[in-house]
């Protein structure tokens, strides 16, 4: 367990429960109010957002506090017809990543129907190189982020042939670095998200057995600091969302049980907000959906289960969706 206190927190003295009730009506009222400054200057990452909210609230098994026609409409009206892409919001640009989260909404709702997903698929396809990696939109930046959801986006639709799935695994292979983790593009810096990402993609194309389960384990592991919460990269301060990042790629490695669990619960469950519901990226922050969809997606991975009356179901570590969403669809990557 790495640890030098001027990148680590304390937690305070007590850890209270799970709140999920609480997290529900935070998530279910979050967005009703649109004037609201931080709603308003989140825009340009609506539809993840709204995938954050939607799933978070689909792993309580309250998916139906919000009105699905709205959802649904607001995902059609973000579609653009002539490149096949998503928006994050009316008027914005389409983009890989708002696409993976308009197809993850609409699978979780199971209303792939609601658009036409042959055109998507022609947009994830006009955005694969030759080098196999693909780039994010038309203005050509490169980034396994953008890997991951098109591949992730295929895979949802059940058209993952659509692209070459060879070299697509050969870019995100030469992502990796000398200490076992991966970086955005050859050459750069390892980090949790973009590990996720990379062992994420991996799964999707049965590729796992490629990459050395031990060193990147080892390297997941050296995240976990005193307080139990997780850095993304060596000398960082721990960050609730970093538990998805580095428990869901241990998960998919089949080394989660490398960490310490208790030590992560408690750290999580010290991020909540207890009067307004909702995660924060640390004790005592201001709360968001994102932070919150990647908590309780740890809490899930970890089967903790604290409250009697609410349980969280199960979460699918490549997807970051309901399991019985991914076995409706009938979709299988590789895990242990
Ligand atoms: C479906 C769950 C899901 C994800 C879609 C977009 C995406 C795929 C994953 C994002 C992965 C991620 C969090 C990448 C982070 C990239 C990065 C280099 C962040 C650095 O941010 P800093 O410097 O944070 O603000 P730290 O904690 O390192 O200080
Ligand atoms: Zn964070």
């Amino acid at each position: 367990m790495a640890a030098s206190l001027s990148t680590d927190i304390l937690l305070p003295d007590a850890t209270p429960l799970l709140q999920l009730p609480k997290h529900i009506e935070f998530l279910a009222k979050y967005g009703t109010s649109k004037e609201d400054y931080e709603f308003c200057m989140t825009e340009f990452l609506r539809m993840s957002g709204m995938y954050w909210g939607l799933t978070a609230l689909d792993l309580m098994g309250k998916l139906d506090s919000v009105p699905k026609e709205e959802v649904i409409e607001f995902v059609q009206d973000c579609f653009d017809e002539v490149s096949g892409g998503f928006s994050p919001a009316k008027e914005h640009d389409p983009h890989i990543l708002y696409t993976l989260s308009a197809i993850q909404i609409l699978a979780t709702y199971d209303e792939l129907k609601a658009i036409d997903t042959t055109k998507v698929v022609g947009f994830v396809q006009s955005l694969q190189q030759t080098d196999g990696s693909f780039f994010g939109d038309k203005w050509g930046e490169v980034d396994i982020r953008f890997t991951f959801c098109a591949v992730a986006t295929l895979a949802l639709l059940k058209q993952l042939d659509a692209v070459n799935t060879r070299k697509a695994t050969d870019f995100v292979l030469s992502c990796q670095n000398f200490d076992g983790g991966f970086g955005s593009k050859p050459g750069s810096e390892s980090h949790a998200g973009l590990i996720y990402c990379a062992v994420g993609a991996l799964s999707i194309l049965k590729e796992v057995d490629r990459i050395d389960g031990d060193l990147l384990g080892w390297w997941l592991c050296e995240r976990q600091l005193k307080s139990g919460g997780f850095n993304g990269r060596p000398e960082k301060l721990p960050d609730v969302c970093y538990s998805w990042w580095v428990l869901a790629s241990l998960s998919i490695l089949g080394r989660a049980h490398w960490i310490d669990k208790k030590a992560l619960i408690k750290f999580i469950l010290s991020c909540q907000d207890v009067s307004t519901g909702g995660f924060a990226d640390r004790p005592g922050d201001i709360v968001d959906p994102f932070h919150t969809l990647f908590g309780l997606g740890a809490l899930s991975i970890m089967g903790y289960d604290g409250d009697k009356a609410i349980n969280l179901k199960k979460i699918n570590p490549v997807f970051c969706m309901s399991q019985d969403v991914i076995d409706r669809l009938g979709i299988d990557v590789q895990l242990p």
